[in-house]
């Protein structure tokens, strides 16, 4: 019943989720900051800086915007060589499959993603010319749970939002989707959203709704 299928990029078809913790736990180290779990489930779909200043929340000491900024774009660095390691092996058989055959139903597929680094990710693993349209936090002004990146998503392909369904592993993302009247499925860490439309246990059981 859905025309597209519109979804985000972290934590849904790639885990570099995995490297954005890695970078913040970096960072989060050299500044004698705690970070754990239910901090990094925070950041899922957030902006850099928005990321950024959930992490100083626990500092004691108050940062200028020129040391901020300096944060980071260090973060950034070590994310983006972690990224220079990913390869099309590091999208997983599951998703290729399950991507595969959804364009074959003749759904358009598109992402949103909040990520500047969005163009690199899919270069890496292979996906630089699948998808029908690319969103990203290159062309958005206000982040998840804003539903601006979905919108333009949607406008992209020339398709309402009522035609288009949100996979989202971030509570942020759902509430984007909702916001944008977008039908929802979450994944993930965004699973106990009650306002998701779907909760998908794995990503092949999008093959299912
Ligand atoms: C991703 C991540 C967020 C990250 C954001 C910005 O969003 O989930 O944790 O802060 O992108 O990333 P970058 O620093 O690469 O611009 P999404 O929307 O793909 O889940
Ligand atoms: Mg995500």
């Amino acid at each position: 019943k859905y025309k597209a299928i519109i979804f985000d990029l972290d934590g849904v078809i790639c885990h570099t989720d995995q490297y954005h913790y890695q970078a913040w736990k970096a960072l989060t180290e050299r500044l004698h900051i705690p970070f754990d779990e239910t901090i990094n489930n925070r950041l899922r779909g957030v902006s850099r800086m928005q990321s950024l200043n959930i992490i100083l929340e626990k500092s004691k000491k108050q940062y200028t915007a020129l040391e901020k900024e300096a944060f980071a774009e260090g973060k950034n660095k070590i994310y983006r060589n972690l990224l220079a390691g990913m390869t099309p092996d590091d999208l997983s058989d599951e998703v290729r499959k399950t991507l595969k055959a959804l364009k074959s139903k003749g759904l358009k597929l598109a992402i949103g993603s909040s990520s500047k680094n969005t163009p690199i990710i899919l270069h890496q693993i292979g996906l630089g010319d699948f998808f029908d349209a690319v969103s990203d936090g290159n062309n958005i002004t206000n982040s998840k749970p804003d539903p601006e990146v979905f919108l333009k998503a949607s406008a992209m392909l020339k398709l309402a939002p009522q035609e288009c369904l949100v996979v989202e592993d971030a509570v942020v993302g759902i509430e984007a989707a909702s916001r944008g009247g977008f039908f929802s499925a979450a994944i993930g860490d965004a699973q106990t959203c009650k306002s998701a439309t779907y909760v998908l246990h794995h990503f092949g059981d999008l093959l299912n709704i």
